[in-house]
């Protein structure tokens, strides 16, 4: 059995709760079960792969999931159970994760970590250390007993679909809250193909284009990633919220409220009086954040050796301008509306 911190509240930041070996020290390190399956990734279809650069994918409940991920993401899909309290951060890749982790994790921790204070965790930790990645503790040793270890409210993060973690936002209640954020497509392009480039300096930008217009891309296809938590956000408000990236950085402050409140934790008149959101939006900026060492130094993870400062490129909207020829742009804008018009969601900038 995991230990469970003494009268410790969450969120806490989730190194600090890795170096403490005595939380599950008493638990047998394996691996779940599904990464002993051998034919688990082998029986499933696989997409051709234009570029090494790109991932090896393998189609997995109407997704295609980057191959390495395969057992892990089956795994997460069967097992993980939600706490009522608990809170996740979706999104596909490059559409604000790493921001909306920080601010969600400031706003939910702001108690025990005021966000002006000198001690705040995302001052000495990269915003991704701070908070759990699912996909990546089921496939990791001890990882589900951490994930049990972790006080509640815990505060997780996923790049998942929703479909791949049935239980979180669950129709009928009983799941947990989920806070999605979501991007406008090109530039997610732009901004995926600048992070793969930081391993693959040879990836040609037309590969990722077209990996994207054709749906084969890790977590992908993009629109049916966004219409999943857009369908769950409209039919329970309650329990999935909808960012936009662009609207995130028009108003962080209004955000920032909005998203305190979802998770059941609104802004008192003497915080507002405080300036405690503005603190937030100020620790969480990405001129703050990109220039704190903790996010200049260092890896993602072993299995990304990616450099932590590629997470902080540019920060801005519609650098999509930059990379695309207008072709390309009227393409992927008219995949885009295709799939997302019956649902009522549009992209404007
Ligand atoms: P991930 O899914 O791998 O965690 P994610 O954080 O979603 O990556 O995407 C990184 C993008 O968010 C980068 O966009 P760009 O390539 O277009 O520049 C990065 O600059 C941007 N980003 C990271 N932190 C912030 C922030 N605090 N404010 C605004 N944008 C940010």
């Amino acid at each position: 059995m995991a230990k469970t911190p003494g009268a410790l509240l969450g969120p806490v930041p989730f190194a600090d709760v890795e170096a403490d070996s005595g939380l599950v020290s008493s638990v047998p390190e394996h691996l779940p079960e599904e990464h002993a399956d051998a034919d688990l990734v082998s029986a499933l279809p696989s997409a051709p792969r234009p570029n090494k650069g790109l991932l090896n994918l393998r189609f997995y409940e109407g997704i295609w999931l980057p191959e390495y991920f395969v057992p892990a993401a089956v795994a997460l899909h069967r097992r993980f159970e939600p706490r009522r309290d608990d809170v996740i951060v979706a999104s596909f890749p490059k559409c604000g994760t790493t921001w909306v982790n920080a601010l969600t994790f400031a706003t939910m921790a702001r108690h025990a970590y005021p966000a002006a204070g000198a001690g705040h965790p995302l001052l000495r930790l990269n915003p991704h250390q701070c908070i759990p990645f699912l996909e990546g503790l089921f496939r990791s040793p001890r990882g589900e007993a951490k994930l049990e270890a972790l006080p509640s409210p815990r505060l997780m993060n996923t790049h998942m679909p929703l479909a791949m973690v049935p239980r979180a936002a669950a129709p009928g209640g009983g799941g947990c809250k989920v806070v999605y954020v979501c991007r406008e497509p090109k530039d997610m392009v732009v901004s995926r193909w600048h992070f793969h480039r930081r391993l693959h300096p040879e990836l040609a930008f037309a590969d990722v284009f077209e990996s994207v217009c054709s749906g084969t891309v890790g977590y992908g296809p993009v629109w049916d990633h966004i219409l999943g938590y857009w369908s769950a956000s409209t039919a329970r408000p309650d329990s999935v919220l909808f960012l936009r990236y662009e609207e995130l950085l028009r108003d962080p402050a209004e955000h920032v409220r909005k998203l305190a409140r979802f998770v059941g934790l609104p802004f008192s008149g003497i915080e507002e009086d405080s300036g405690v959101v503005h603190d937030i939006v100020k620790l969480c900026s990405f001129g703050h954040l990109k220039n704190l060492e903790a996010n200049k130094t260092g890896h993602l993870n072993p299995a990304l050796p990616i450099p932590r400062d590629a997470l902080f490129r540019k920060g801005v909207a519609g650098d999509w301008v930059n990379h695309m020829t207008p072709d390309m742009a009227r393409r992927l804008d008219e995949i885009v509306a295709d799939k997302l018009h019956a649902a009522g969601l549009t992209f404007h900038e």
